[in-house]
C-alpha cells in the first residue's frame, strides 16, 4: 500500500501533522530511555540490574560518597575494623551498603652471607626445642601447579636464623621481664578467645562470646589465622598447635562477600608467614587455594581489583557502596603486592604476580596531581575519582608496600623504589607540617586544601620512613631518620596527652589543638598497633631506649584500661579516666599490637630485618632471593 502524502496531513491517518508526529516520537523515545535508565540509577535497582545485565557486562559506576561513609562510620565507632580512618572496608556491622556491581569480565644479586651462614642455622635452632620446624612433604597439592618451590632451598637462602640464637631473648633482666609480660598478655588474650569465641572471627570480651562480622565473606577464625605466627615466635607452642589443628579444617568454600584487602592481609598474610616459619604444608595448601579465590576481583577493564568479592564459585566482585563513584581504594588495591608475589613463589602460578604488576604499571603511568596519589581510582576508566590524599586511612599501606616490595625483592625492584621515593618527596612537599608547638605531622590533602589532622593509622609512617631511610638518596638518609623520629614523637604525644595514655583514632592541629582529638567521634581506641609499630622500628634502627620506655607505657595503659575479665577490649574515649569498653578484641591486637611489643623487647635477631619484611598486618614474609634459589636449584640438579 502506498500512502499519499497530503500537505500537513498525517500519513497514518490519525490526524497528526508531521511535526506533531515527530514530537510524539521524540517524547516516546525519551520515555523509553528514561525508564531503562531508571534501572541503573534507582538506588535499589540491583536485582533488576542482575536480570538485565549479564555478569560480563560493565554497568555504570556506583553511587556513594566518602562523606556518606564517614557519617555512617561515625555511628559505629570502634566496632569493627575494616577501616582506615573509619572509612575503610566500611560495611560496619552491615550498615554500610556494598554496591553490588557484577564484575566487569572479568636481579640477580649475589647473596652475601655476612653475619651468620645457613650452616649456623641448625645449631641455633637446637637451643630452641619448642620451635618445631615441620618438614615439607609433598611438593604439590591437588589443583596446584608444581612450583619448583623448595623449602630447604628457601631456608638456605636466608642470611640468619629466623628466630635468632635464643628466640631473641634479651640479656638485660628488665627487658626480659617486660617481654614476659607481653607474652602473658598474648596467652591471656588467646585463652579467652579460645574459651568464649573459638572458631569465630573475634572475641567479645565483655559479653564473653564470639563475633563474626561480615568482613571476611563467611571465612571464620580470623583471630586464629592472625595469631599463628605470634604464637610461634613467642614459643607458645601448645597454642600454636591448637591453631594449626584448626586450620586443617579451615573451610574456604564460603559464599559470602569479603573484603579483598582484609582477607589478603590477615588470612593470606597469616598463612604465608605460618608456612615460611614452620614449613607445614597445610598452610601452603590453604593459602594458594584462598589466593585463587581472590583472583576474579581483578576482572575489570583496567585490572584494578574491586574491593569486595564473593568467595564462592561465582567470584562476583563489587565496589564498596561508600567509595566515590564505584572506585577502588588505593590502600586496598595497593596492598596486595607482597602477598601475591609469594603466592606465585609457592604455587608456581605467575598470574598472581601479573595481577599486581599490572596495578603497579597503571599507577606508574597515570598522571599524579603534584606527584601525589589520590585515594580513589576507577577500576573501569583507570582515572582518579577525586583528589583526597592521605598517608593515613585509605592511602597508608600503599606507600608501605612500595618500600617493602623493594626490600622484599632483595633490593632489586627498582620501580618500587623509584615510586616510593618520589611519593615521599611529594608527601614532604605537600603534606608534612610543623605545628605551632613544634610537632611534625602529616596532614591530609583535599584537592589542594590541607586538613590538619592525623589519624592513628597514619602513625605507622614513622616506622616506614625509618626503614626507607637507608636506600634513598644518601644525602637524605639522616633527614629521613629525623623525620621518622619526629613523626613517632608526635604520635607518642597523641598518647601522652590523654587521660588513659592511649591514643585517639584521630588527632588535630588546628583551632588550638596540638595532637589531640577535638571531635567526640575521634576519641576511641580499638587496640590499634600503628604507634607501637613505629616504636618497634625506631628501636631497631636507633636503639634509643626511649622507644622501649614508650612501649612499656603502652603496655601499662593496655593493662590498666583495656584488660577486662575475659580478654582485651577497645575503649570509647581515651580522654576519660573512667573507661567505657567497646567489647571487641580485634584480631590485629594479637597479630600486630602484641607482636610488635614482643619484638620491641626482644633482641634484633628475632625475625631479622635482613631476611624478613612485615606485611601490613605484621605477618613476616621472607625476602625473595632469586639468584640464591637459582644457584641452589642448579647445584641440586647437577648433583642428580
Ligand atoms: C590492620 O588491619 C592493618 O594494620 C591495616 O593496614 C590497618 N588497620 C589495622 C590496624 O589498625
Amino acid at each position: 500500500m502506498v500512502f499519499r502524502k497530503l500537505p500537513g496531513v498525517s500519513a497514518s491517518g490519525m490526524g497528526l501533522r508531521l511535526s506533531q508526529k515527530f514530537v510524539f516520537l521524540l517524547f516516546l523515545s525519551g520515555l523509553v530511555t528514561l525508564c531503562f535508565g531508571a534501572l541503573f540509577f534507582l538506588p535499589d535497582s540491583v536485582r533488576l540490574k542482575r536480570i538485565f545485565l549479564s555478569k560480563n557486562e560493565n554497568p555504570a559506576v556506583t553511587v556513594g560518597s566518602e562523606s556518606d561513609a564517614r557519617e555512617l562510620s561515625k555511628k559505629v565507632p570502634g566496632d569493627q575494623e575494616h577501616q582506615r580512618a573509619s572509612l575503610k572496608g566500611a560495611e560496619a556491622n552491615g550498615k554500610l551498603k556494598v554496591s553490588r556491581k557484577p564484575s566487569v569480565t572479568h636481579g640477580a644479586r649475589t647473596v652475601e652471607r655476612s653475619v651468620r651462614t645457613q650452616d649456623d642455622w641448625t645449631p641455633a635452632r637446637a637451643h630452641e626445642p619448642a620451635a618445631r620446624e615441620e618438614r615439607v612433604t609433598s611438593p604439590a597439592h591437588h589443583g596446584q601447579q608444581n612450583s619448583g618451590f623448595n623449602y630447604e632451598t628457601f631456608k638456605k637462602c636466608l642470611l640468619k636464623a629466623p628466630l635468632g640464637t635464643e628466640r631473641g631473648k634479651p640479656s638485660d633482666p628488665q627487658t626480659l621481664q617486660r617481654r614476659e609480660k607481653v607474652k602473658e598478655m598474648m596467652k591471656f588474650a588467646w585463652d579467652n578467645y579460645k574459651s568464649y569465641a573459638w572458631g569465630k572471627n573475634e572475641l567479645r570480651p565483655l559479653t564473653k562470646n564470639g563475633h563474626i562480622g561480615n568482613m571476611f565473606g563467611g571465612l571464620r577464625g580470623a583471630s586464629i589465622v592472625d595469631s599463628l605466627d605470634t604464637l610461634y615466635i613467642m614459643g607458645l607452642m601448645d597454642e600454636y598447635e591448637e591453631a594449626k589443628e584448626w586450620v586443617q579444617n579451615l573451610d574456604l568454600n564460603s559464599n559470602g562477600e569479603a573484603s579483598v584487602f582484609e582477607v589478603n592481609i590477615r588470612y593470606v598474610g597469616g598463612l604465608l608467614s605460618a608456612f615460611y616459619l614452620t614449613g607445614a604444608e597445610i598452610f601452603k595448601q590453604k593459602v594458594v587455594e584462598l589466593g585463587e579465590k581472590l583472583l576474579p576481583a581483578f576482572n575489570t577493564p583496567t585490572g584494578i581489583p574491586r574491593g569486595v568479592i564473593n568467595l564462592g564459585s561465582s567470584g562476583t566482585s563489587w565496589s564498596w557502596g561508600w567509595a566515590s563513584a564505584g572506585s577502588s581504594i588505593l590502600a586496598e588495591f595497593g596492598t596486595l603486592h607482597l602477598e601475591f608475589l609469594h603466592l606465585s613463589e609457592l604455587s608456581g602460578n605467575p598470574t598472581f604476580t601479573e595481577k599486581v604488576s599490572n596495578i603497579r604499571k597503571l599507577l606508574n603511568k597515570i598522571e599524579k596531581p603534584h606527584g601525589l596519589y589520590p585515594n580513589f581510582l576507577s577500576p573501569v576508566s583507570g582515572n582518579w575519582v577525586q583528589h583526597h590524599v592521605s598517608i593515613g586511612g585509605l592511602g597508608d599501606s600503599f606507600y608501605e608496600y612500595l618500600i617493602k616490595s623493594y626490600l622484599m625483592s632483595d633490593k632489586t625492584d627498582e620501580e618500587a623504589k623509584k615510586m616510593y621515593y618520589s611519593a615521599m618527596e611529594a608527601i614532604e612537599t605537600n603534606l608534612v607540617q610543623k605545628s605551632p608547638g613544634g610537632l611534625t605531622y602529616v596532614a591530609e590533602w583535599r584537592g589542594g586544601i590541607l586538613d590538619h589532622k592525623m589519624g592513628h593509622l597514619a602513625c605507622f609512617s614513622g616506622g616506614m620512613i625509618g626503614i626507607g631511610a637507608d636506600d634513598g638518596p644518601q644525602e637524605k638518609k639522616q633527614h629521613y631518620l629525623d623525620l621518622a623520629a619526629e613523626i613517632t614523637h608526635t604520635c607518642h604525644e597523641s598518647y601522652s596527652r590523654t587521660a588513659t595514655k592511649l591514643g585517639p583514632e584521630a588527632f588535630r592541629f588546628d583551632a588550638g589543638a596540638e595532637a589531640t582529638a577535638t571531635r567526640l567521634s575521634d576519641r576511641y581506641y580499638i587496640l590499634r598497633p600503628e604507634v607501637i609499630e613505629s616504636y618497634m622500628y625506631m628501636w631497631r634502627l636507633t636503639h634509643d631506649p626511649k622507644y622501649r620506655e614508650w612501649g612499656w607505657e603502652a603496655v601499662e595503659a593496655l593493662e590498666k584500661h583495656c584488660r577486662v575479665d575475659a580478654g582485651f577490649s577497645g575503649i570509647r574515649d581515651v580522654y576519660a579516666s573512667t573507661v567505657s569498653h567497646d567489647n571487641m578484641q580485634q584480631s590485629f591486637f594479637l597479630s600486630e599490637t602484641l607482636k610488635y611489643l614482643y619484638l620491641l623487647f626482644s633482641d634484633d635477631d628475632l625475625l631479622p630485618f635482613e631476611d624478613w619484611v612485615f606485611n601490613t598486618e605484621a605477618h613476616p614474609l621472607p625476602v625473595i632471593r632469586k639468584s640464591c634459589q637459582l644457584e641452589h636449584n642448579t647445584r641440586q640438579t647437577s648433583l642428580e
